[in-house]
């Protein structure tokens, strides 16, 4: 059987149980048996169930698959899930699996063991959720500190953890949705919705690994970066024109710093009219890039949904002809401002509306650039008030971060910061705003990537987005929005990237430095340091901050700087391995330390330590003046990455970290491919157990699709390395092994 259809006796609705797999569920809730979201944004390739084993007592129906079985109570509709084993994983709180309050769906699960609810997407706060209530509604929040609720992006997924088991819910609803995780009542969790239908998937994994496995093969994977998008990148709103651009670029060279990306920010374009470029400021925009390609640099231009309303300007008149931009029910196309002043929106729900705005890319990439940065995209937008005082406060009085609007204020109706909610999307004006609001930055990816696939088919471009939903990750890297250059922010990304990378997003950063206010030259230390672990590794400041390329705050922070940033560049390989593994299964590359430690019951108390890739453990400094912290080690023998000094875990021990470091471990039986002297890998061995999958390709074009791509096991017994191909696909690479003794 595919499908089992029940009737939900208290709510007098109907329920749909398949399984997608032997590990996951999907519970789909209707009204009428009509089920009418059969469709999902975020879960874009069609899955068939599988068939299930079903039967039936009188109070209930049982369906079993080869992990799992499920029972519902005939009489309530109470959902019970239980593992091979006949434990009893989750269930349904009370009788509230399903209620429907008018519009609203919402579902009611027992908290039992689960030690820790994480991911949740892009979150600012505690690692662990447990305890917390979070909203989901993309919002450009430029003060996001510690306690504030939802920002850019949208993931209503959750992994719950305890050391024996894990499974992950995914509550397939764009609509503003809740998760009350034991905050109301610490005896139950819930989630629910302001519109659509409960349809929701359990996954089990039963390591956290597993889930994040379930959940992508759900909402889907990454592609390979292109090498280059793994080195350092260097941004700033905005490298005012041509000279400057060349010149940061020729600084870079002289300092023998290594760069690979030189972001232009939105004044490059002419009057902040998309796809245009400003004649007086860029006025070889093309030859500009090609001089920077040729020395190695490449450029990726910004891009903002909102399009100027201005008659003169083609893309305006082209949409307004065609009817691409969004309107309200009464057919009023909805205006707001944005940078260039009152603008109008794609309604990227239109597959041609994509197309379009792909095709509009096509101008800039004949131009050279390598990546598109698609910016506010919840979508943002500034209230007409703010926009003339933004202007004002940013061009004229040169803040450095803008004003706190008072609270009663961003409450107000009046004061909406996105598209009015009488906006419909779609064809036939089947969406409202509210439905489609959290999904129109990743549609805009999506046209993005797809626009580039088109244009240039034979490179893979970096596409990186503000805004996201679920599945984000198929289209584009994340970065996590306008942090400021303090300390608690240089923090708080440790923790974000951890629930962001658990969401199945694994190419994320944060703006290196801190993006608004000035950044002292010891948290700017401090945060290469750290930085050059984000998968995503860009530097980027605001307007009128203080400059933030490396070079900016004296000759020692500036080696310590270089120092980094080579460190990371010698780690391309292994990073690049670990791109493979997220490409393959959407393990994070930045990992909380329970994704390679899951039966360890502390390891979720360090929040602030991550692992990256399965091999260092990174214990950053965050405070100021702190030269020293401690470091918890898991069960097993660890290297200190500086000076190899072993050590035993479980234990807390004690590091110095002098401004020029950052403690790093590298767990034995660890093989690190490295970049080595001419073309050869370096292997560095840390003598112990273990296996590494190396990969290698020609880290630019699409050709590893057609399998041009080597994948080699190396596997370490003691201190005993042997290789095996797994495949073979591409030019051989000569390895060097260097294994520690002892
Ligand atoms: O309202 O393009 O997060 O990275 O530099 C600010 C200017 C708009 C917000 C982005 C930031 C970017 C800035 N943008």
């Amino acid at each position: 059987m595919k499908e089992k259809i029940l009737y939900i006796p208290n709510q007098d609705e109907y329920l749909k149980v398949s399984a997608i797999n032997n590990k996951i569920i999907r519970f789909h809730f209707s009204k009428d048996r009509e089920w009418r979201h059969n469709y999902s944004f975020a879960i874009e390739k069609e899955i068939l169930p599988i068939d299930f084993i079903s039967e039936e007592s009188e109070n209930e129906f049982l369906i079993s698959t080869s992990f799992l079985k499920i029972s519902m109570d005939k009489n309530n509709g109470n959902i019970k899930i239980y593992d091979r084993e006949n434990n009893c994983i989750l269930s349904d709180y009370e009788n509230l699996g399903y209620k429907r309050v008018d519009k609203k769906v919402y579902c009611y699960k027992e908290i039992k063991e689960e030690t820790a609810f994480l991911g949740f997407g892009e979150r600012t706060g505690d690692l662990n959720k447990k305890g917390k209530k979070l909203m989901n509604w993309n919002t450009d929040n430029p003060h996001h500190t510690p306690d504030i609720d939802h920002l850019y992006q949208s993931h209503p997924f959750f992994l719950a953890w305890n050391p024996q088991v894990s499974y992950g819910i995914f509550f397939d609803n764009t609509y503003r949705s809740y998760f009350d995780m034991g905050r109301e009542n610490e005896n139950y969790y819930y989630f629910f919705a302001e519109d659509g239908e409960l349809d929701y998937y359990f996954i089990y994994g039963p390591t956290p690994k597993e889930v994040i496995e379930g959940y992508t093969e759900l909402t889907g994977r990454c592609y390979l970066p292109p090498v280059w998008a793994l080195g350092y990148q260097q941004s700033r709103w905005s490298y005012k024109d041509e000279n400057e651009v060349k010149k940061i670029a020729e600084k870079f060279k002289e300092e023998n710093i290594p760069c690979n990306v030189i972001y232009v920010d939105i004044d490059y374009m002419d009057g902040f009219r998309v796809f245009t470029i400003d004649k007086n400021k860029f006025p070889n925009f093309e030859k500009m890039i090609e001089e920077l390609n040729k020395e190695g640099f490449r450029v990726v231009p910004i891009i903002d949904p909102g399009v100027k309303k201005d008659d003169s300007y083609e893309v305006y008149k082209e949409g307004i002809e065609k009817n691409y931009f969004c309107k309200r029910e009464n057919e009023e196309i909805f205006v707001g401002h944005v940078w260039p002043g009152e603008s109008v929106f794609p309604d990227f729900v239109r597959e041609e509306v994509r197309k379009w705005w792909g095709e509009k890319q096509r101008v800039l990439v004949e131009k050279g650039i390598s990546g598109i940065w698609n910016d506010m995209n919840e979508p943002s937008i500034i209230p007409s008030f703010d926009y003339k005082m933004m202007r004002l406060l940013f061009y004229h009085l040169k803040f450095k971060e803008p004003p706190r609007v008072p609270s009663f204020l961003e409450k107000e109706d009046f004061y909406s910061k996105t598209l009015s909610a009488e906006v419909v999307h779609g064809e036939n004006k089947e969406f409202t705003h509210d439905e489609i609001h959290n999904v129109y930055g990743l549609l805009m990816a999506k046209a993005s990537f797809e626009g580039w696939r088109d244009a240039k088919p034979e490179e893979r471009p970096l596409i990186i987005t503000r805004a996201g939903f679920s599945g984000i990750q198929k289209y584009s890297a994340v970065w996590t929005g306008d942090n400021k250059s303090i300390w608690e922010h240089l923090y708080m990304s440790i923790i974000m990237l951890q629930n962001l990378g658990i969401s199945g997003v694994p190419f994320i950063g944060a703006d290196v430095g801190g993006f608004w206010r000035d950044c002292e030259p010891e948290l700017f230390a401090r945060w290469i340091e750290l930085g050059i672990f984000y998968p995503f590794f860009r530097n980027h400041s605001a307007t009128n901050t203080k400059n933030q390329e490396p070079w900016e705050f004296g000759e020692h922070i500036e080696d310590i700087a270089r120092k980094y940033i080579k460190l990371r560049y010698k780690l391309m390989p292994y990073l690049y391995s670990l791109f493979y593994e997220a490409k393959e299964k959407g393990t994070p590359i930045l990992r909380s330390l329970i994704l390679e430690f899951p039966k360890d019951p502390n390891a979720i108390k360090y929040e602030d330590e991550f692992m990256f890739g399965p091999s260092f453990l990174v214990a950053p400094i965050y405070e100021k003046g702190k030269n020293e912290r401690d470091v918890y080690l898991p069960e097993g023998t660890w290297y200190n990455f500086w000076n190899n000094e072993t050590f035993k875990g479980p234990n807390i021990i004690k590091v110095e970290a002098p401004l020029d470091i950052i403690p790093i471990f590298v767990k034995a039986g660890s093989i690190i491919p490295m970049r080595g002297e001419g073309n050869k890998i370096e292997l560095r061995v840390y003598p112990g157990e273990g296996e590494f999958l190396y990969y290698e390709d020609d880290g630019i074009s699409w050709d590893y699709e057609k399998g041009i791509y080597n994948l080699v096991r190396f596997s370490l017994s003691k201190d005993k390395l042997s290789m095996e191909y797994i495949h073979k696909g591409f030019k051989e690479t000569e390895f060097i092994t260097s294994i520690l003794n002892g």
